[in-house]
């Protein structure tokens, strides 16, 4: 998502490790490099200079020059400061006293509306909500049986429209009374976009938003536009007065600016991520998640979210207790290989691992299937015994494995390499583990215990 970003910070950071102390020079040095990176990530420059000036006052204080690990503190101090950009706290959906609360989903044509609209229906229903869908995009034929059949898809009821009901008001008005007539709680609302914002639009929007009085204006932005995206969120909200911002097509090439800059440039926060085309990729924007991927600290919260589901809490607490008391065995080795793989495909599971150092520590482990298969054969072939004491695996019996399992003595060697470092690697993730029931953006960047110094 930040990929190129993150990539660019971390060789800034590279650099600035490698310094022993920091000096007001080599300190200007590196953020200047920052600045570059963020400017060609496409960040609106009066938000770079922002952040900029703010990590210079900070950075530049007595307490990080004559720390130990400037560095960790110019990372931790960054975080900070990227997190305020983004929005401090995650901005939460806000619903009617009285139900069904109306959402306008509003912005250019093309931006990813009625996408989003489905998405976020399905996303609403996974909270508990009920919601209703309507589109009053009149214009293009096409549009409104596109949202019915993404509505289909997720399974929420859409009004269709009566014959006689030609504009976007009557259409709306008759949506709402068939929500409030089926008990729905929230009215998703998908509105007509044009190539540019335009008179004729912005009356109509107006005109929905009087007769609806919506609690949420939503506004659909491109990332893949950039900087252009930012402006037109900016001027919808000065014509309309948007509530926030779902930036959608994260999944592209877009560099990630119009992330950074929305909510400083429009004063109206980022709610929500579109990355993909189908209804599942969409989440919930999260300030503190973000920084830390955008910085290649991982996203550690959204990991452990997603191995929560794949991995039943007991066993886990097991498996915590263990890693810290160091008895993490091979079985146990083996049982979270084969866990992590219902988690989805390594790639994406190491994305969302820290880089900083952590990489290192998995260079040898390499996302690939079919090494996993060999792996668990091999772990297979070992005697419970051996399972339990690595420490007992002597040459005879490396090669006695090395043909149970079909591979080689080297191969057996490899995976007990790779078994010793993944003991430490997940020894010193389960040490954050510790914290994640405070915010990640909470935690000193010290803290992490990551090897590699973070
Ligand atoms: N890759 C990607 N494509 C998206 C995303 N959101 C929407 N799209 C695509 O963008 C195009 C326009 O989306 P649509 O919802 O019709 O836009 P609308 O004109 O604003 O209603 C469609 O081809 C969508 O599949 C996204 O998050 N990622
Ligand atoms: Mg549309």
């Amino acid at each position: 998502m930040f990929d190129n970003l993150s990539d660019k910070l971390q060789r800034v950071f590279k650099n600035l490790r490698g310094e022993g102390r920091l000096s007001a020079e080599n300190m200007e040095v590196a953020l200047r490099e920052v600045r570059v990176a963020l400017l060609e990530a496409d960040v609106n420059f009066k938000v770079v200079k922002q952040l900029i000036e703010a990590v210079k006052i900070r950075a530049m204080g007595q307490e990080v020059l004559s720390s130990l690990s400037p560095s960790q503190q110019v990372i931790g101090i960054i975080n900070e400061e990227l997190i305020k950009i983004l929005g401090s706290h995650e901005a939460k959906l806000r619903f009617a006293n009285e139900p069904p609360s109306v959402f306008l989903i509003v912005g250019l044509q093309g931006s990813g509306k009625t996408t989003s609209t489905a998405k976020l229906a399905r996303w609403l229903t996974k909270q508990g909500h009920r919601p209703q869908l309507v589109s009053v995009d009149i214009y293009r034929p096409a549009a409104r049986e596109q949202l019915a059949i993404l509505a289909r898809e997720v399974k929420v009821p859409i009004y269709a429209g009566a014959p006689e009901e030609t504009l976007p008001v009557d259409l709306a008005r008759s949506a709402r009374r068939e929500a409030v007539n089926n008990g729905r709680d929230v009215l998703l609302v998908d509105t007509a976009g044009r190539l540019h914002i335009d008179g004729d639009l912005m009356t109509e929007l107006q005109q929905l938003k009087t007769l609806l009085n919506p609690v949420e204006i939503l506004f659909v932005a491109d990332a893949m536009t950039g900087q252009d995206a930012v402006k037109s969120a900016d001027e919808f909200h000065k014509q309309l007065g948007i509530t926030g911002v779902i930036l959608t097509k994260m999944d592209g090439d877009a560099r990630g600016g119009a992330a950074l800059s929305i909510r400083s440039v429009t004063g109206q926060p980022l709610k929500f991520v579109g990355a993909g085309e189908k209804s599942d990729a969409f989440e919930q924007f999260h300030p503190d998640r973000a920084a830390s991927r955008i910085l290649g600290m991982g996203d550690i919260v959204s990991f452990v979210e997603k191995a929560q589901e794949a991995f039943d809490s007991k066993k886990q607490e097991e498996m915590q207790r263990k890693l810290m008391d160091n008895e993490f065995t091979l079985e146990d080795f083996r049982d979270q290989l084969k866990a992590l793989r219902k988690l989805g495909s390594l790639d994406s599971i190491l994305k969302m691992m820290p880089k900083v150092g952590m990489m290192k520590e998995l260079q040898n482990v390499q996302p690939d299937e079919k090494e996993l298969t060999r792996i668990v054969a091999i772990i297979d072939s070992m005697t419970p015994r051996e399972r339990d004491n690595h420490m007992l695996i002597n040459g005879s019996r490396r090669r006695r494995i090395a043909r149970g399992s079909g591979t080689s003595v080297n191969e057996v060697n490899n995976l007990l390499k790779q078994y010793g470092q993944a003991r430490k690697m997940m020894k010193s993730l389960s040490g954050n583990m510790g914290f994640l029931g405070k915010k990640l953006g909470k935690m000193g960047m010290g803290k992490f215990g990551l090897p590699g110094g973070f």
